[in-house]
């Protein structure tokens, strides 16, 4: 099932960014300091967990017994620790999916942990992620999903949207400091068969209040924006600034919307980088069915090549089991992923040869003398974000004593741009700003060799 067969229109539009009028965009959009943090994390975990994960379903009804939810050895810290050696820096849980069933001990409904044998009723899964997070360094983040298929006001809008704002305020002052807060497209039909119209300006106006440090993601912002699928494949090109008329809310659909998703837009007057989720199992739920099809390390390398290394943030989800913990396989694969990160990145031949930076006007050259002839086949390119972005096109170039020649070439870069290519013997690397909205300021440039696995 994906989101798009299941999406609604009808509500409001979020304001937030729009220029006012009179005024003119004095500089391009820049990213706010909490922005920034998110996009240095670079890989963010995804736990979906619920009762789903013991009915073998993705979506469930709403109608499951509370019961059958119980984790014989549930682990957090289990969670957070593969997660940490595995290089993600935060993690994402389903605090609530789609069938309404409540992670913690909330006052709102009794379709939650407070009703399943699990600790007797008194568990919370939600303190016990948030806790493991911090203990081992890293920073938590919860979905709340705004589909709500156990929910006897779902649809009576009004009702229904103080009951989610209630839940938010918990999850917001209960658990410490969150990195962001997860908003779901995925939203259907009430019970009674009228349409939810979700208050959104309501809700991302509460997340700013109680945790003004979290990123908002949904696909309409404010903060992070949907990446327009769930491969987990940003877009080429990929702006961090939108057109914020482009996409108003959770899921909008209609013209231009995947493609303002994907892409962003060089002209946009907000900062909203791209969040690419996807799965390492088919299902964002656990299936036992699927222990045999989990992503490859070889297939989360390309995964990243294709978010992180094209200006978006990674989202994986990584599914707990009905234990409760991280299945041996996804723990291994995750393992062997990041030895393998490391092995292509762990050395730049750049490191410690500055790059020479010559700029005119919307253009500009790097050129890096790596002092040794050397085989390479990967660069990773930035730009310096907390400046904005600018970049449009740019090529590679190296050269090995004589004549340059084209190694790579591409659209935008932003925070980071990977391109691996056929290995070249080469002793010096150029890298040539061909095109940019404004002026360029100087690239970081990594270079590194090649790799056989
Ligand atoms: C979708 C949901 O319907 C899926 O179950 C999952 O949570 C995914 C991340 O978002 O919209």
């Amino acid at each position: 099932m994906t989101r798009r067969s299941f999406v609604l229109g009808g509500a409001t539009a979020f304001a937030a960014g729009l220029a006012l009028p009179g005024f003119r965009a004095a500089a391009r959009p820049r990213p706010s300091p909490a922005q920034l943090a998110w996009q240095r994390d670079e890989l963010a975990m995804f736990l979906h967990f619920g009762v789903n994960t013991f009915t073998d379903r993705e979506w469930g009804d709403g109608k499951e017994d509370p019961a059958i939810f119980a984790p014989s050895r549930l682990d957090p810290r289990q969670w957070a620790r593969v997660a940490r050696s595995a290089g993600f820096r935060s993690l994402i849980l389903t605090a609530k999916h789609h069938d309404g069933f409540c992670l913690w001990q909330t006052r709102t409904t009794r379709h939650s942990v407070a009703r399943s044998p699990w600790h007797a009723g008194q568990g919370d899964v939600v303190r016990e992620f948030c806790n493991a997070c911090r203990s081992e360094g890293l920073r938590p983040g919860l979905y709340l999903s705004p589909w709500d298929r156990n929910s006897p006001v779902y649809g009576d809008s009004a009702r229904y949207n103080d009951l989610y704002c209630e839940q938010l305020t918990e999850l917001l002052t209960q658990y410490g400091p969150l990195a962001e807060v997860w908003f779901d497209g995925a939203n259907g039909e009430g019970p009674n068969g009228k349409k939810q119209v979700y208050d959104w300006p309501r809700v991302w106006a509460l997340v700013r209040r109680l945790q003004p440090d979290a990123v908002i993601f949904s696909d309409a912002g404010p903060d992070v924006r949907w990446c327009g699928n769930e491969r987990g494949s940003a877009g080429d090109p990929n702006w961090s600034t939108v057109n914020p008329a482009s996409v108003q809310y959770p899921g909008a659909s209609g013209p231009g919307v995947t493609s303002a998703l994907q892409h962003g837009d060089p002209n946009g007057t907000v900062w909203r980088p791209a969040e690419a989720d996807t799965s390492i199992r088919p299902g964002w739920f656990y299936h036992p069915a699927e222990d045999g099809k989990v992503r490859t390390a070889d297939e989360l390398v390309d995964l990243y090549l294709g978010s992180v290394g094209r200006n978006a943030k990674l989202l994986l989800n990584v599914p707990p089991t009905r234990d409760g913990v991280l299945h041996d396989v996804d723990v291994a694969r995750l393992t062997e992923f990041q030895q393998r990160l490391h092995a292509m990145f762990g050395m730049d031949l750049a490191a410690g040869k500055p790059a020479s930076w010559h700029g005119a006007g919307n253009t500009g050259t790097a050129e890096i003398d790596l002092g040794r002839r050397v085989r390479i086949g990967l660069v990773r390119l930035s730009e310096d974000i907390a400046a904005g972005q600018v970049v449009a096109r740019y090529s590679v170039l190296g050269s090995d004593e004589g004549p340059w020649h084209p190694l790579s070439r591409g659209t935008t870069i932003g925070y980071a741009r990977i391109d691996r290519f056929q290995p070249a013997t080469v002793r010096r690397v150029r890298v040539v700003v061909e095109d940019a909205v404004a002026p360029p300021r100087p690239l970081g440039v990594r270079v590194m060799g090649t790799l056989t696995f």
